[in-house]
């Protein structure tokens, strides 16, 4: 396998060696600093064929790249192709993290900056809302994996608006909430500060996560592309936003905010077997083509974010979109919204609207099923490699699945 990462980073350190300098490969490039970099080369034996394999990893500027490919395409007896750029090469892979700190490379590649607000977001008028999100999204932009997550404090009127949430939200859950919730939900109030008045910290839910589940939160700037989303989940590692909603509308909002992170979201990453399903979905994401990311995207929309399952005969609410706002909460249970068994093939294909009620829920007879259902689903996904995580190096290795 040939992996090379079109990527160009904005800083490459001088010291790393040239690919192939002045051989036959890459022209070199005028400017030294725009040349191709070797940043990472493996050989195995070949589980496809006698003789080995060489995992190539490298960035590259100018020069002809594309020749060289074709040269080396000649010369080897299959080769793959995993890139940004995959767009542009129809027979690339899509590239993807390896180890947990490509995670960084997120960060800059978001979709919307948090600061940006439309013009009929709630917060669009108030400066200084709209100055708290950009030190929110700041801290995000900034930060790298390794670090401790950046403790913030929060004003009294964004407690207040988290204590609306919490307080009303807190009366529904008993009733509404799936018994995974509720069994996390007390354990959340005596270890990470859960509490109507205060606004708990992402380092400390992080900490808690990481010794239930390996789950791990990290600050996140704005939206990121569905690709990237997905993959972080593949390390467990969820994506958190830690600016609060405008306080004009506590009980929806469209948009992500530490609300919906904290309450919705945490509880179930508490959970082993819901652990395990989301991170299902993030391995099958990882060099997935862009339609199958659409598919995987849609039922993690219909599960982890809007999902609903029958426990003990009754419905209840486990989709963290759901956890997080009082009025969807209350609706989602009513005789109003059209239910429908989840299975990922028809789920996936579902259209959905992200400003309002979900006219339509898919609910799951258990995280377990819905796993296995997922896990069948990323089998039918068009990979000539299939991908494991090894959690003692944080990393994503690679098997040959021919
Ligand atoms: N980005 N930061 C962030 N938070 C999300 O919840 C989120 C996202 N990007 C896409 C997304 N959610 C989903 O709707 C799916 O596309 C995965
Ligand atoms: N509608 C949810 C809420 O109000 O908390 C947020 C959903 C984010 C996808
Ligand atoms: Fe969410």
């Amino acid at each position: 396998m040939y992996a090379p990462n079109q990527d160009s980073l904005s800083t490459s350190p001088p010291d790393k060696p040239k690919l192939m300098q002045g051989g036959n490969y890459i022209a070199e490039g005028r400017d030294s600093n725009k040349s191709t970099w070797l940043l990472h080369i493996e050989s195995r034996s070949s589980a496809r064929r006698p003789g080995y394999e060489f995992m190539v990893e490298c960035e590259h500027g100018s020069g002809d790249f594309g020749a060289a490919l074709d040269e080396l395409k000649k010369d080897t007896g299959y080769l793959t192709i995993i890139s940004r750029n995959y767009k542009d090469n129809r027979s690339a892979v899509p590239w993807f993290p390896r180890r947990i700190r490509d995670l960084d490379r997120f960060a800059n590649q978001i979709l919307s900056y948090g600061s940006e607000l439309d013009s009929d977001h709630p917060g669009f008028t108030d400066p200084e809302y709209r100055a708290r999100r950009k030190y929110f999204a700041d801290i995000a932009y900034n930060y790298k994996h390794g670090q401790p997550l950046p403790r913030v404090d929060y004003s009294k009127d964004e407690t207040a608006t988290w204590g609306a949430v919490f307080r009303k939200l807190t009366e529904l859950y008993p009733t509404h909430a799936c018994k995974e919730h509720n069994h996390v939900f007390p354990l959340l109030i005596e270890n990470c500060g859960y509490r109507e008045d205060n606004i708990p910290q992402l380092e400390d839910v992080s900490n808690f996560l990481k010794d239930c589940t390996g789950f791990t939160l990290r600050p996140v700037a704005g939206l990121l592309s569905s690709r990237d989303f997905l993959a972080g989940l593949a390390f467990r590692v969820f994506h958190s936003t830690q600016y609060i909603r405008h306080h004009s509308r506590p009980l929806y909002t469209p948009e992500p905010d530490v609300c919906h992170e904290l309450l919705g979201h945490a509880p179930l990453f508490a959970d082993p077997a819901f652990a395990q399903f989301s991170q299902e979905i993030g391995l099958a994401s990882l060099g997935a083509p862009d339609d199958y990311i659409e598919r995987l995207a849609t039922c993690f929309w219909f599960t982890v974010e809007f999902g609903l399952c029958r426990q003990d005969g009754q419905l209840k609410a486990y989709g963290a979109g759901l956890l997080s706002s009082f009025g969807e909460l209350q609706y989602c249970l009513s005789d109003k919204p059209e239910l429908r068994d989840f299975n990922p093939e028809v789920t996936g294909e579902q259209k959905y609207p992200i400003t309002e009620y979900q006219p339509i829920y898919f609910v799951a007879d258990s995280f377990e099923s819905a796993k296995e259902k997922m896990i069948k689903f990323a089998q039918t996904i068009p990979r000539d490699f299939a991908v494991r995580y090894n959690p003692y190096t944080q990393s994503i290795d690679l098997l040959d699945s021919q």
